[in-house]
């Protein structure tokens, strides 16, 4: 396989593209990409301040890489779980997860010259996500809903205060086209709404954008080894054996016998919404006031369930 640039040696073999490269046109093809799609979806502009959430992982890392290469001002929010070798709640592994993903995520920030943010959850909450989860679920279920909770929360406050116009996140294709499918098989109007590449800002909220949604996760894989990025090769511990990894597991396998039918799915929803697919649920958005505590916006009558957890 040869590279269609310069004919030199492929590393890189995207059969969905129909398009092979080597090492160096890939490592340029790849963010002039990004770039197309920020412009494409008016997700940012160069004089506007970017958040960029880092897990430490290859996604989001490799997103700060991108954006620092690309010129945009762009700094870095850690947010640390608190998961490690101690969490209970049937995880298996995952030894001191959130210090490793926080090292890595640490260790780029310096090597490029970045500023990033670290928030502690313990120290913020007085409880780390797998406490929080013992005490709001009670042993019952994975923290992921209450650390989803937390996430957003932490996300949108430091956005606020700290004056970001936008909060990007790492999303890639597999990630997006896996929430859409479990959307899609119960058919939740009101979360397919929610799905796409720019959530614009609402009520003092930071607009989210996913710059990456339409890049497959081995394509960003790829990036990250090509660009010799160190990231946590682990996943939290409580991702394993979600319904959103079998989803994924799912589409891979569709997308290997029909190349390109993981990007047609999630495009044609993008379409299907932009021609009025879900015009109905548009018009019955809920109502948001914001919570007397944080001020942050919420549908619940009185405090908003981050803070309704953490009061309690
Ligand atoms: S970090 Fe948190 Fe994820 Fe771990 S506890 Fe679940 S939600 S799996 S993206
Ligand atoms: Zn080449
Ligand atoms: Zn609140």
């Amino acid at each position: 396989m040869k590279c269609r640039t310069c004919g030199k040696k492929a590393s890189v073999n995207m059969r969905q593209h129909k398009l092979a490269l080597c090492k160096e046109h890939y490592l340029e093809w790849l963010p002039a990409q990004v770039e197309r799609f920020i412009q494409k979806y008016r997700m940012f502009a160069h004089d506007e301040k970017i958040l960029v959430a880092v897990s430490g992982g290859k996604d989001s890392l490799s997103l700060w890489d991108i954006l620092h290469y690309l010129g945009y001002q762009a700094d870095g929010l850690y947010i640390c779980l608190g998961i490690d070798s101690s969490t209970s709640l049937g995880a298996s592994g995952g030894a001191d997860y959130s210090a490793e993903s926080q090292r890595l995520a640490e260790q780029f920030a310096a090597g490029h010259g970045l500023k990033l943010h670290i928030v502690n959850v313990q120290e913020q909450t007085g409880k780390t996500i797998p406490e929080w989860a013992e005490a709001s679920l009670r042993g019952r279920g994975k923290p992921c809903s209450v650390c989803g909770l937390v996430k957003r929360h932490v996300m949108n406050r430091i956005a606020r205060d700290l004056g970001y116009d936008v909060l990007a996140t790492g999303h890639n294709l597999d990630d997006e086209a896996a929430v859409l499918f479990g959307n899609t098989l119960t058919w939740s109007g009101e979360y397919l709404l929610r799905q796409g590449p720019v959530l614009p800002a609402t009520s003092g909220l930071a607009r989210k954008v996913k710059p990456l949604f339409r890049l497959y996760e081995r394509e960003m894989l790829a990036y990250a080894l090509l660009r010799g990025i160190e990231y946590i090769y682990d996943e939290c511990p409580f991702a394993l054996g979600s319904t959103s990894i079998y989803y994924k597991e799912l589409l891979n396998k569709l997308e290997n016998d029909r190349p390109g039918a993981k990007l047609a799915f999630y495009l044609s929803f993008l379409e299907a919404r932009k021609k009025g697919l879900f015009a109905e649920q548009e018009q019955v958005q809920q109502e948001l006031h914001p919570c007397p505590n944080c001020g942050q916006p919420t549908s619940a009558p009185g405090l908003c369930s981050f803070c309704r957890m953490v009061k309690h």
